[in-house]
C-alpha cells in the first residue's frame, strides 16, 4: 500500500516548516523562497532530505508562493525543478515509499468583489502550478495556509481539473475558529466534502494548543482523513528582532499526542517547526491508537460561515429573492439595482430564514452572468447558505463554481434530460440536490407515484455518487383552487418520504393558495399540516406575520423550541423585524454597518438636504462611529473582512456625497502633502481631511495610500513644500510614519509634518518626531492655517 493509499487507514506524517530554515541558511527578508529551487538547490534538497530522514511519509515541493503573478513567465521551470529536488531527496534518503506533494499557498491577491482577481483568473493561476508540477511527478496536491474561501475553492476546482492526483487541502483559522473571510471548520468540511477533496485540515496561524479545539470541531463531522499542521506554538519577536516561537519540540510533541487522539489521522508542523520537532511528534504519535475517518452521514449545506444540516430540525428556505409575481423585484433586478437584493436577503435573515432562495430568471436578464454576481454579492453581506433556483444549467454551473460553500441546487426531476444535466455538476461541485418528484409523464396524482419517481432518482443520483444524503425530494405542493385533493397528496407524500425512504423533503409552501383569497392563511394552516407530516425545508416569505407565526407556533408545540425563546423573541420581536424589513427603514448608521452603498448615498443626500445640516456633525454623529462600531466588531470576531470592506465602501461613498455638499472655496493658501504611510492602506480618515483643508482654501496633494517615505520625501522636495500630512491607522504602521519623519528631517529639514489616526496620541506624535498632533479633519485645518500663517506657525 502506497503512503497515500495509507491516509486514513495508519499514521501518515508531513514535514514541517520552510522558512525559518531557509532563513537561517541565507533566505534574505523579501526574497521569495521559492527562487531558491532554481538558485540553491542543494539547500532545498537538503531540507527535504532533513524531513524524510526525521520520518515524514510526505514531503511538500517548495512551491507554496509560486504562481504567474509572482513569477512570470517562471511557472514551469521553477515547478518541475521544485518536485525534481524532491524526488531526489527521497531517492537519496533510501524511502521509495515517502510521497512527493506539490505544495499550494495563497496567490497572495483577494478575489473579486473583496479584491480584484477574478475567481476564473485564480483558478487559471493554480491550474498552471498544478499541471506543471503534476507532469512534473508529484504524488498529490496540498493545498495550504487557505485563509479565503474562494481562492481555496479556486484551488481546489484548479486542482481536480487539471491533473487525477489525490487533493488534501487545510485552512488557517484565528483562535476563535474563523478564517480570514469567515470561514469556519464545520463549513469548510461540508463545502470541501461536496467537492470530494481526499482530506481536509488546518494549519498554520495557531500552536497545537491553540488548534485543539478547532481540530476537535472538524473532527465530530468531517467524514474525511484529517490533517493537522500547527505552528511551533506563538510567534513573538526576540530582542535580535527576529521571529521565534515558544514551544520546543518536546512540547510540540506532546500536544500533538494530544491532536492525534481526537481523530486525527495525519500529522505536520507548519512555521517554526524544523525537522527536529518532526521526529519528536512522530515518536509520540505513532504509537497511539489510530481511528479511521467514520462516514457521518449528514445532509449538510454551507455558507462560509454557516451550515445548515437538513433532518436535525425544520428549515425555513427564504422565497423573496426571486422576481415571480414581484414587480418591485423585477424592476431591481432589470436596473441591477444590487442594494435592492441585497436588502431582500437582510430582511429575511432578519426574520429567521435559515437559507436564501436565489432565482434571478426573468426575460431579459442573463442569468449566466447575472446569477453568479447576485451570489458573490450577497453572501458577502448576509452569512446563510443559499439555494441556487435557476433552469439554466450554464447559469447553475457558473454559480456553483463560485459559490463560496455547499449549496441546495434547485432542481433536478425524474425526467432523464434533467437528471443527465444537473447530476454531473452536483457530483463535481458539491451540493445537496431538490428532487422535484415529476418525470417526462407530469406530476402523478398519487403519492405512490410521487414516490416511484423518488426512487428512481435515487438509483440514478448513486451512478454519480450523489448519497442519499445529498437529495432532498420535492413533495410537490398544487393549487388546491385547480384540485381540492392535491394539499391530501403531497401531505401523503411527504409522510412516504419520511416514513418509507427516510430521507428529507422540501415545499414551495404558497402554491397551495394560489387563485384564493387570503393566501397567507392558506399558507400558514398548510405549513403546520406539512410540518406535522414531516416536512424538512419549507420554501416560504419570512416577511409574512402569519406564516411566521404558525411557524414559530408548530416548533414550540412540537418541542422544538426550549422555553418558548424562539418564539417569545419573534413575537415580542416583531415590531423591530418588521421596521427593519426594508433598507428605507434603517438608519444611516446602520445602512453603513450593512455595506448598503447606494442607500447611504441617498440618505446622507437626504440627511445634507435637511435645513441646517452641518457636514461635520454628519461625520461625527454617524458616520465615525458607525466605522468605530464596525471596527469593534471586527476586533471582537463578529464582523469579517468583506464586511469590514463593504462598510468601508458604504461609508466612502458617504464621505464622497459630504464632499460634494461643501462649498469650494476661492483662494488658495498654500500646498500640503497628505499620504496614508507605507503599509497602510486605511484612507478614510485622511481624505476627510483633504476635504476640509480643500474646503479651507488649500491645494492638497493627496500621494495616496501605502506610500513609501520616498515618494513623499521626493514630492516635498519637488514642490517646495512646508507642511506634510501623514496618516496611519495601524499599529504596526506608526514605524512607517517613523521612518518617514527621519527621512524628512533629514533630507529636507524646512518641512513640518502634521501626523494623525486613530493609534496615535499627543504623546506618541511628538515621541516619533512629529511636529503636531491633529485629533481629527478640524485640527488638522487649525495646524495648517497656523503654518501659513504670516508668521509662520
Ligand atoms: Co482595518 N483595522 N484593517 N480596515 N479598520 C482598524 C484600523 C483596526 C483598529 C480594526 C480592529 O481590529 N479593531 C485594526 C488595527 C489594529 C491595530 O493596529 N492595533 C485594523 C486591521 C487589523 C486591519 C487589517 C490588518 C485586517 C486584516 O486584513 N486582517 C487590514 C489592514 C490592511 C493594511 O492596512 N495593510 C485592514 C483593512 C481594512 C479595510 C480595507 C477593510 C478598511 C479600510 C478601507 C479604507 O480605509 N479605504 C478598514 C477599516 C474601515 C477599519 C476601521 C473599522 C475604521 C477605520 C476608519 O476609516 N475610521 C478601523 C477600526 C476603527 O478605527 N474603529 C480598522 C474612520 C476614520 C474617519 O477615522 O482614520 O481615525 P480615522 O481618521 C480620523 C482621525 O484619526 C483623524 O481625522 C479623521 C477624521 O476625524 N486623522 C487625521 C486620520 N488621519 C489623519 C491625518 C491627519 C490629521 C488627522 O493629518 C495628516
Amino acid at each position: 500500500m502506497s503512503i497515500l493509499q495509507q491516509l486514513g487507514k495508519d499514521w501518515v506524517f508531513f514535514d514541517g516548516g520552510t522558512g525559518s530554515l531557509l532563513q537561517k541558511a541565507g533566505l534574505r527578508p523579501g526574497e521569495a523562497p521559492e527562487s531558491w529551487n532554481l538558485t540553491h538547490p542543494e539547500e532545498i534538497l537538503r531540507l527535504h532530505k532533513d524531513y524524510i530522514l526525521a520520518g515524514s511519509d510526505v514531503i511538500l515541493t517548495n512551491t507554496f508562493g509560486l504562481n504567474a503573478l509572482r513569477f512570470p513567465g517562471q511557472v514551469e521551470v521553477i515547478c518541475r525543478q521544485a518536485v525534481s529536488l524532491a524526488q531526489e531527496a527521497r531517492r537519496a534518503s533510501g524511502r521509495h515509499e515517502a510521497a512527493v506533494a506539490l505544495d499550494l499557498g495563497p496567490t497572495g491577491r483577494l478575489l473579486k468583489p473583496l479584491g480584484d482577481l477574478d475567481f476564473e483568473m485564480a483558478v487559471r493561476l493554480y491550474s498552471e502550478v498544478v499541471s506543471a508540477g503534476a507532469e512534473a511527478g508529484a504524488d498529490a496536491v496540498m493545498i495550504e495556509t487557505m485563509g479565503d474561501v474562494l481562492e481555496m475553492k479556486a484551488a481546489v476546482l484548479a486542482a481536480k481539473e487539471s491533473c487525477a492526483l489525490p487533493v488534501f487541502v487545510t485552512m488557517t483559522f484565528d483562535a476563535g475558529g474563523k478564517m480570514l473571510t469567515g470561514g469556519t471548520p464545520e463549513a469548510m468540511v461540508a463545502m470541501l466534502e461536496g467537492l470530494h477533496v481526499n482530506a481536509v485540515g488546518i494549519n498554520c496561524s495557531l500552536g497545537p494548543e491553540q488548534m485543539l479545539p478547532l481540530v476537535q470541531r472538524m473532527a465530530k463531522v468531517a467524514s474525511l482523513p484529517l490533517i493537522v499542521k500547527p505552528n511551533a506554538g506563538l510567534p513573538r519577536v526576540d530582542a535580535a528582532g527576529q521571529t521565534v516561537y515558544d514551544i520546543s519540540p518536546e512540547q510540540f510533541a506532546r500536544f500533538m499526542g494530544e491532536i492525534a487522539s481526537c481523530g486525527v489521522h495525519a500529522l505536520g508542523g507548519c512555521c517554526g517547526t524544523t525537522p527536529e520537532y518532526i521526529r519528536r511528534m512522530i515518536a509520540a504519535c505513532r504509537p497511539l491508537p489510530f481511528q479511521p475517518p467514520q462516514a457521518k452521514r449528514r445532509s449538510v449545506i454551507s455558507s462560509a460561515s454557516r451550515t445548515a444540516v437538513i433532518g436535525e430540525r425544520p428549515l425555513l428556505i427564504g422565497e423573496r429573492i426571486n422576481p415571480t409575481g414581484k414587480k418591485r423585484f423585477k424592476e431591481a433586478l432589470l436596473a441591477n439595482d444590487m442594494d435592492y437584493i441585497l436588502s431582500e436577503g437582510l430582511a429575511q435573515e432578519d426574520a429567521g430564514a435559515d437559507i436564501l432562495d436565489v432565482n434571478v430568471g426573468l426575460p431579459g436578464i442573463e442569468e449566466a452572468s447575472v446569477l453568479p454576481q447576485v451570489v458573490l454579492q450577497l453572501e458577502n453581506i448576509v452569512p446563510l447558505p443559499l439555494q441556487l433556483d435557476t433552469a439554466d444549467s450554464k447559469a447553475m454551473e457558473k454559480a456553483l463554481r463560485l459559490v463560496a460553500g455547499k449549496p441546495l441546487v434547485n432542481s433536478v426531476s425524474g425526467k432523464q434530460e434533467s437528471m443527465d444535466a444537473v447530476f454531473p455538476l452536483v457530483a463535481r461541485y458539491g451540493g445537496v440536490v431538490v428532487a422535484l418528484l415529476l418525470d417526462e409523464n407530469g406530476i402523478p396524482d398519487t403519492a405512490a407515484g410521487r414516490l416511484e419517481i423518488a426512487g428512481a432518482i435515487l438509483r440514478e443520483a448513486a451512478k454519480y455518487g450523489i448519497a442519499k444524503e445529498d437529495l432532498v425530494f420535492d413533495a410537490l405542493a398544487m393549487a388546491i383552487s385547480a384540485g381540492d385533493q392535491s394539499a391530501k397528496v403531497t401531505l401523503e407524500t411527504l409522510r412516504g418520504i419520511r416514513d418509507q425512504l427516510h430521507a428529507n423533503s422540501i415545499l414551495g409552501v404558497s402554491n397551495i393558495s394560489f387563485g384564493l383569497p387570503n393566501r397567507p392563511l392558506i399558507n400558514a394552516a398548510f405549513l403546520t399540516m406539512a410540518l406535522e407530516s414531516g416536512l424538512s425545508c419549507a420554501i416560504l416569505n419570512p416577511l409574512n406575520a402569519t406564516v411566521m407565526d404558525h411557524w414559530h407556533v408548530w416548533l414550540a408545540l412540537s418541542g422544538r423550541d426550549e422555553s418558548c425563546k424562539g418564539l417569545l423573541a419573534a413575537f415580542t420581536g416583531r415590531e423591530a423585524s418588521e421596521s427593519a424589513s426594508s433598507s428605507d427603514a434603517l438608519s444611516l448608521r446602520e445602512c453603513i454597518l450593512r455595506g448598503l452603498k447606494s442607500r447611504v448615498q441617498e440618505k446622507t443626500k437626504a440627511a445634507l438636504a435637511q435645513p441646517g445640516a452641518d457636514p461635520l456633525v454628519l461625520i461625527d454623529t454617524q458616520l465615525i462611529p458607525a466605522l468605530d462600531e464596525a471596527g469593534r466588531a471586527f476586533e471582537q470576531g463578529s464582523l469579517f473582512l468583506p464586511q469590514l470592506l463593504l462598510c468601508a465602501e458604504a461609508a466612502s461613498a458617504a464621505f464622497e456625497e459630504v464632499k460634494r455638499s461643501l462649498p469650494a472655496s476661492g483662494a488658495e493658501r498654500g500646498s500640503i502633502i497628505l499620504a496614508t504611510v507605507k503599509g497602510d492602506i486605511h484612507d478614510i480618515g485622511k481624505n476627510i481631511v483633504k476635504v476640509l483643508l480643500e474646503n479651507y482654501g488649500y491645494r492638497v496633494l493627496d500621494l495616496g495610500k501605502d506610500v513609501p517615505p520616498e515618494k513623499i520625501l521626493s514630492c516635498a522636495l519637488q514642490e517646495n513644500i512646508r507642511l506634510v500630512g501623514l496618516s496611519a491607522l495601524m499599529t504596526t504602521t506608526v514605524s512607517s510614519m517613523e521612518e518617514t519623519i527621519h527621512l524628512l528631517r533629514e533630507k529636507a529639514p524646512g518641512v513640518r509634518v502634521v501626523v494623525g489616526g486613530a493609534v496615535l496620541n499627543e504623546d506618541y506624535a511628538r515621541r516619533i518626531g512629529a511636529d503636531f498632533y491633529a485629533k481629527d479633519a478640524m485640527a488638522a485645518v487649525r495646524i495648517a492655517d497656523s503654518v501659513f500663517s504670516p508668521d509662520g506657525g
